[in-house]
């Protein structure tokens, strides 16, 4: 054989192949779709549902092992690679409170790292789904689950670290130019900070992309001295996902007070 037809690949040649060649790739991508079809169905994707789902592994990397989320915990949850370097800054930390643990996301990834995770959502749907969650990244042993407010729980909460995602108001959080802080729920911002600040000024928060960065950082000011904070945009692929604020010991060192500043992906200090 002649180097030439070997590097051909063999292409249907006369009408008929070609008609029976395109037939075949029509079916498959046919049977493609319905499969893809069937497991949405399975794993009741909701049209609300189906862009997250379509990011299932970066939302989940073991999704395939039998992760399970709710339609809340779809649009809510923290992709896995932020979670892992928000856990980062608390690892060999003893207890982190993670007081809206939806269906476990970042609860899974302080579990890796911290001594304990106290693990608090009002929903016991949500608590049940983190606990089956927790159990395929082998971490349940590591997090307590509570069900339960945590406004009303978190003065007989004790932690080195508080984490909070709370609720955004659900995915037309966009829609405003700049998000505030009295838009969260199930209460204002600045409510929720004095609440886990009671508890330890070491606090992790996770918020919208739109978020009012000068509100947000004056947060640091309702303690006296101010603590230290820093803030951090979050990206999967090159897209923006959130924003994290880290206070007290959680912002990086020589971080203190940087009002209006971002620390990106690369950990470049940008104004
Ligand atoms: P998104 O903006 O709804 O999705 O949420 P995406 O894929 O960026 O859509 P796009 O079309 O705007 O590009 C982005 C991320 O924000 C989600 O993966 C969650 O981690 C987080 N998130 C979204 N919502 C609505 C909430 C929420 O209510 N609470 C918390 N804690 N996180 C949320
Ligand atoms: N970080 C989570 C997602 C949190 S979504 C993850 O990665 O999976 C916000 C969660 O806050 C929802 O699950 C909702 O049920 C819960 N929530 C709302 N109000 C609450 C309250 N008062 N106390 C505790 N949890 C609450």
């Amino acid at each position: 054989m002649s180097p030439a037809k070997d590097s051909v690949v063999a292409l249907p040649r006369t009408r008929k192949q070609r008609k029976r060649f395109k037939r075949k790739v029509k079916i498959k991508a046919k049977r493609r779709a319905q499969k893809l079809e069937k497991l949405k169905e399975r794993e009741n994707v909701t049209p609300l549902v189906k862009k997250y789902w379509l990011q299932r592994y970066d939302l989940f990397s073991m999704y395939d092992v039998g992760v399970k989320l709710d339609e809340e915990g779809w649009f809510s949850v923290t992709p896995e690679e932020i979670a892992a370097r928000q856990a980062e800054r608390c690892a060999g930390a003893g207890v982190v409170i993670d007081a809206f643990a939806g269906v476990g996301g970042n609860a899974i990834q302080f579990a890796k790292v911290c001594h304990r995770v106290v693990a608090v959502d009002v929903d016991p749907n949500k608590v049940q789904l983190a606990f089956h969650n927790a159990k395929i990244y082998g971490v349940e042993d590591c997090i307590d689950f509570i069900v339960g407010d945590f406004f009303q729980l978190a003065p007989f909460l004790k932690g080195d670290v508080v984490f909070l995602s709370p609720p955004w108001g659900g995915p037309s959080y966009k829609a405003k130019e700049n998000f505030t802080l009295d838009l969260l729920k199930p209460k204002d911002g600045h409510s929720l900070f004095q609440v886990a600040q009671a508890i330890t000024p070491n606090i992790i928060m996770y918020l919208p992309r739109n978020l009012d960065m000068l509100q947000a950082s004056e947060l640091s000011w309702l303690s006296s001295p101010p603590l230290d904070v820093e803030i951090e945009e979050n990206f999967v692929r090159g897209n923006s996902k959130g924003i994290t604020l880290y206070f007290g010991d959680t912002a990086l060192h020589g971080s203190v007070r940087l009002t209006g500043c971002i620390v990106d992906k690369d950990c470049n200090i940008g104004e």
